[in-house]
């Protein structure tokens, strides 16, 4: 389903990459999920943690991708609302979704919960989720807008991963290909105790 949407990119001016490790290392126990799609020169990209993991959060985390891949064309703060009731009565999740202009780098950003969001490059900054938990209780979400200038690197991680990394102390890590990166920023600093997922993209290669 996912394979299906991910389309569009022989033209885009990104490179992205979506790693994931389930906790137990079984590919349907993992209560992360994440995609990215362009379409009208647009890039919707979003990760999700189901809270917990396992089967059961594996499972929750498969409606939401559904829900997600049939309406990514929403505005964000509707998909965010529409995530939400569609989520009701599951355990429920945290979530981050972006949407970027590829044309000026342009990004619009709707976070509930600890979903970490970053941009390193010409300025470092991160994303701040609202609090909540999508499925169970959340206020008004908000849209936020940003810029990613040319080179910059979008980093999204869960909450299985390490939230305060010096990249300092890796100095090539982030002038490598986004799928070196995402897979690293697992390996690295991964926290063992949780299922962890990373997205990265670079913007204007
Ligand atoms: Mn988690």
């Amino acid at each position: 389903m996912i394979d299906q949407i991910n389309k569009g990119f022989e033209t885009a001016n990104i490179d992205y990459h979506i790693a994931k490790r389930s906790l137990t290392g079984w590919e349907d126990e993992c209560g992360d999920t994440g995609f990215v799609v362009v379409y009208d020169n647009q890039c919707f990209l979003v990760l999700l943690d189901v809270l917990g993991h396992g089967k059961e959060a594996y499972n929750v985390a498969l409606v939401a991708e559904k829900y997600l891949s049939e309406h990514y064309r929403m505005g964000l703060i509707e998909m965010m609302n529409g995530l939400h009731e569609h989520l009701k009565g599951t355990r429920g999740a945290v979530a981050a979704l972006c949407l970027i202009n590829l044309n000026d780098g342009g990004l619009c950003y709707a976070g509930i919960g600890n979903i970490n969001t970053r941009v390193m490059g010409y300025k470092n900054f991160l994303l701040m989720p609202q609090e909540g938990i999508v499925g169970y209780m959340i206020r008004s979400p908000k849209e936020r807008q940003f810029k990613l200038c040319y080179g910059d690197t979008l980093i999204l991680t869960s909450d299985g991963v390490r939230e305060h990394i010096n990249f300092e102390d890796y100095p090539e890590l982030l002038k490598r290909p986004a799928k070196k990166i995402a897979n690293e920023m697992i390996n690295l600093f991964g926290k063992g105790n949780d299922d962890s997922s990373c997205i990265v993209l670079r913007y204007g290669v």
